[in-house]
């Protein structure tokens, strides 16, 4: 049983656009506010009943054409559909005869005591009828979260799409970069990339810090100037075809590294190219990261803010302070995707089809304690997304050029910001 999210308030009696939840998305396609999908077998059939918005005028009218029942059934193909106002009286007759109940407790209350309720009153039905009742809820991503994991050709058709829009996105950014413009001029130039290119939004808040708000890990205010000598960092996604994607690129304002900025860069691309390189079927993220860590670890040596043995500072946390989050999470539906509950991400076997981030970074905060001065307010994140394959992964963004001369190349060389 898989309900819709509610609709996000934005303010007062405004909401948000409509997201539809990426598990009731993933199964059905239904894309409705105010509907819950029972998936169940009827003997060796599975059937979908929707309870769904009925229809109404005059809410059309308001927030547009729902598909109703009738249309659920004739024109979505569900086996059955019923006004959502028949859930209560209708859910414990779906659940007679059914022993497991996949649903999610404590996303929303109000749902959560309609479904024990009527869990009590299949249990009653069932008495009367001989059989089982739900005597176990288990929670949907038990076994969508293992589902969700690998990509089928469609998925990746999609991921696809949202990849290149980001990644088109990205590099209109890029391209309009100058001092004196704002940090929301960039987070402009993305969103306006989004849209054309058929995405519906960004996929989260866009980080545009530049200076030391790139040491701001999910620094979203995106209102200060774009200093002349300062880096800039991005990190974005477009949300398109319901898919998510998800790209960092840190560049200089005025298109020249100084050479302490580039020495940072080139650190953190090693090791994004290292990590790159390490994915394969077989592997998992964990190793993945480790490998990314080390080049850091190396790198943060010959910067010289570390010292000593590199897997003893690998061990010792030495990376922390300079490199807080992991280096990847799966991507699809959601920015941060489903996986497995009962294995932890780092311990999962890669596979072909699976999608995940590779994002290494490297921090300075001004003031920060062990930071050496001339690399205070350095905040450096190179992200790109990876599709595993049977012998290897393929980079979805490449698109966006990453390296020190072709990054120079395109900052400031498109013809600035939208011209009013
Ligand atoms: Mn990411």
């Amino acid at each position: 049983m898989l309900p819709a999210s509610p609709r996000a308030r934005m303010a007062h009696d405004i909401t948000y656009r409509y997201r539809p939840d990426p598990n009731l998305y993933y199964l059905t396609g239904w894309e409705e506010p105010e509907s819950v999908a029972v998936l169940r077998l009827q003997g060796d059939e599975p059937t979908l009943t929707l309870f769904v918005r009925p229809r109404d005028e005059l809410a059309e009218t308001w927030s547009g054409r729902r598909l109703g029942p009738q249309g659920a059934i004739e024109n979505f193909g569900a086996d059955a559909a019923y006004p959502i106002g028949d859930l209560s009286a209708k859910l414990p007759e779906l659940l007679v005869g059914v022993d497991t109940l996949h649903f999610a407790l404590g996303r929303q209350r109000p749902m959560d005591d309609l479904v024990l309720a009527a869990v009590e009153g299949a249990r009653r039905l069932a008495r009367k009828e001989r059989t089982v009742f739900p005597y176990t809820i288990v929670h949907p991503e038990a076994h969508l979260g293992a589902m969700r994991l690998i990509k089928d050709d469609d998925e990746i058709a999609a991921l696809r799409r949202v990849c290149d829009t980001t990644a088109a996105a990205q590099l209109a950014a890029m391209r309009a970069c100058r001092p004196g413009m704002n940090e929301r001029d960039l987070e402009a130039e993305l969103d306006y990339a989004f849209r054309r290119h058929g995405g519906v939004g960004p996929a989260n808040p866009s980080i545009v810090g530049s200076g030391v708000n790139a040491t701001v890990l999910h620094y979203d205010r995106n209102d200060a100037p774009l200093r002349d000598g300062d880096l800039v960092l991005v990190d974005a996604g477009a949300d398109q075809d319901h898919y998510k994607g998800d790209i960092s690129r840190t560049y200089p304002v005025n298109g020249r590294f100084t050479n302490r900025q580039r020495q940072v860069y080139e650190v953190v691309l090693e090791a994004e190219l290292a990590a790159i390189r390490a994915v394969a079927p077989g592997t998992t993220l964990g190793a993945v990261h480790h490998v990314a860590c080390r080049r850091l670890i190396d790198g943060l040596m010959a910067l010289e803010v570390l010292a000593g043995d590199p897997e003893e500072l690998l061990s010792q946390s030495a990376l922390a302070p300079f490199y807080p989050h992991q280096t990847s999470h799966w991507l699809g539906l959601d920015v941060h995707d489903a996986a497995p509950l009962d294995v932890q991400t780092a311990d999962i076997e890669l596979k072909p089809g699976m999608v995940f981030t590779i994002e290494p970074g490297l921090y300075f905060p001004a003031g920060a304690e062990g930071c050496p001065a001339d690399l205070a307010g350095l905040g450096v994140r190179i992200e790109d997304d990876i599709l595993v394959t049977s012998t290897g992964c393929e980079v979805l963004t490449s698109a966006v050029p990453k390296a020190v001369e072709e990054v120079e190349r395109e900052v400031g060389s498109g013809k600035g910001p939208v011209q009013e």
